[in-house]
């Protein structure tokens, strides 16, 4: 069957170039192949599949925007918001792994890092031989990362890292992370941690009931000596992951557009042919309130995230509108998976249909990467000028 009609309501495949639409279109197809027939089992199983990395690789998942001398597939905006868009029309924790290999691992070592750096790391994260994390959160530290107290010490040759970091995607099986901490004075830096160097672990967190195919973990440093070439040289300062931020925040806009689709989808189909006091379902008001206002709310986000895009590819986007997208659409996708659940009556909460696990995803999507609240006193403070979360 063909699980996936992505709803064009507004035409917005007219605004798309040839590159965007071969890229989306090979993208969905291999998430069509690839992810849905096994992302239930993974999801129940609680574990990420690990034989997707060749794939994603290959989609252009791992630095869609990164240049190609740096292995990376040096598409436009779009395309990387498109790419996000179909992995995540597959599951939302997939799309996890791809975010944070491209935006949070990616991204800061080709921004932030040396000519060395990224000649020794880029290629093997874009072909997945490499695969990486992104130590920000703390235990203590969650919305307001500023106040971490991860730490390093200059010890001549080399630093001394102390501290952890937690709710860490794809920690138990990274090669590398990219981990921020304070220096002596109080800085924030970004330094490349290496799997294996002594005093390094990483323990994977059970028992989520979201975003079950992947995998997260805890980063622990206990007294880790990270030679000092691992230092990211170019930018200091919180500003420094809040950058990294902003480049997956903006994919995520796009990720959960796809979810919302997927849900879409499904409901409507079913309310076509789900027949109950005679008639489909999808005849009854009640029922088609709920998909006409949920067509309405993927168009408008549709609009919002592809200007974004536009925007970001002229660099013109700030960090205040890519919050906004972040939180209207993942917003507008947990509703959507409520609602679309409720459509399937009872058969909305089996795996035999992937609303409840979208809607159980989402749960995490809007928490990571700046909760809902975070994005809303983004925007307060970007309107007003007040930081009302201080
Ligand atoms: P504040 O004083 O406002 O800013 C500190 C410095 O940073 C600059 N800045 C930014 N720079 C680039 N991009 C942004 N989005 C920026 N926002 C702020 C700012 O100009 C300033 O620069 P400078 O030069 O003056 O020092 O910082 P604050 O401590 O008041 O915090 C602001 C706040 C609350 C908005 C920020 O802390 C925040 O966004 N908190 C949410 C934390 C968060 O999102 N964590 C995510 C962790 S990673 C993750 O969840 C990965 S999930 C896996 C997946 O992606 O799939
Ligand atoms: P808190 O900051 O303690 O917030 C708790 C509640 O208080 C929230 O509702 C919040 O909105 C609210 N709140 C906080 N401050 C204010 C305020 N000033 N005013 C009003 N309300 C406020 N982090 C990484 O660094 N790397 C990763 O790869 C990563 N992956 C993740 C994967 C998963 C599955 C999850 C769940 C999280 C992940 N995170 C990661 C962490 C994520 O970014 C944090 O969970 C998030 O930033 C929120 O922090 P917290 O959980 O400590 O909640």
């Amino acid at each position: 069957p063909d699980l996936f009609q992505a709803p064009d309501y507004y035409l917005l495949d007219e605004l798309l170039n040839d590159e965007h639409k071969l890229v989306r279109d090979s993208a969905r197809e291999w998430v069509k192949r690839e992810v849905s027939p096994i992302i239930e089992d993974a999801a129940q199983d609680a574990k990420f599949p690990m034989h997707l990395i060749k794939g994603l690789a290959e989609i252009g998942a791992f630095g869609p925007y990164i240049p190609e001398e740096y292995g990376g597939a040096g598409l436009d905006q779009i395309s990387y918001g498109l790419i996000m868009q179909e992995i995540e029309r597959g599951d939302s924790g997939v799309r996890s792994t791809a975010s944070v290999q491209s935006s949070l691992v990616m991204y800061p070592i080709w921004k932030y890092g040396n000519e060395e750096q990224r000649k020794k790391y880029l290629p093997k994260l874009a072909s997945g031989e490499f695969m990486g994390c992104f130590g920000l959160t703390e235990p203590d530290f969650g919305s307001n990362p500023g106040g971490m107290v991860t730490n390093f010490k200059d010890k001549g040759d080399h630093y001394l890292l102390n501290g952890a970091k937690m709710w860490i995607s794809n920690a138990p099986f990274a090669d590398i992370a990219v981990v921020w901490a304070k220096d002596e004075s109080g800085r924030i830096h970004g330094l490349i941690v290496e799997r294996g160097m002594e005093g390094f672990t990483t323990p994977e967190t059970h028992n989520k009931w979201s975003l079950r195919a992947s995998s997260t973990g805890e980063l622990i440093f206990d007294n880790v000596k990270v030679p000092k070439e691992n230092l990211l040289p170019n930018k200091s300062g919180l500003g420094a992951p809040l950058g990294c931020l902003d480049s997956a925040r903006y994919g995520i806009a796009w990720g959960a557009i796809g979810a919302a689709m997927d849900c879409y989808d499904t409901a409507l189909r079913y309310s076509k042919e789900r027949i109950q006091f005679d008639k489909p379902i999808g005849a009854t008001q009640l029922q088609q309130k709920k998909l006409a206002e949920m067509i309405t709310e993927i168009t408008k986000a549709q609009l919002l995230t592809w200007r974004l895009g536009v925007l970001r590819n002229e660099g013109k986007a700030t960090s205040a509108q890519i919050s906004m997208a972040k939180r209207n659409n993942v917003n507008m996708a947990i509703e959507i998976a409520r609602e679309a659940r409720q459509i399937l009556g009872g058969m909305g909460i089996t795996g035999e249909y992937s609303i409840m696990r979208h809607m159980m995803n989402l749960e995490s999507v809007i928490t990571y990467e700046g909760t809902h609240d975070i994005h809303l006193l983004i925007t307060g403070m970007d309107v007003t000028g007040f930081a009302a979360f201080k």
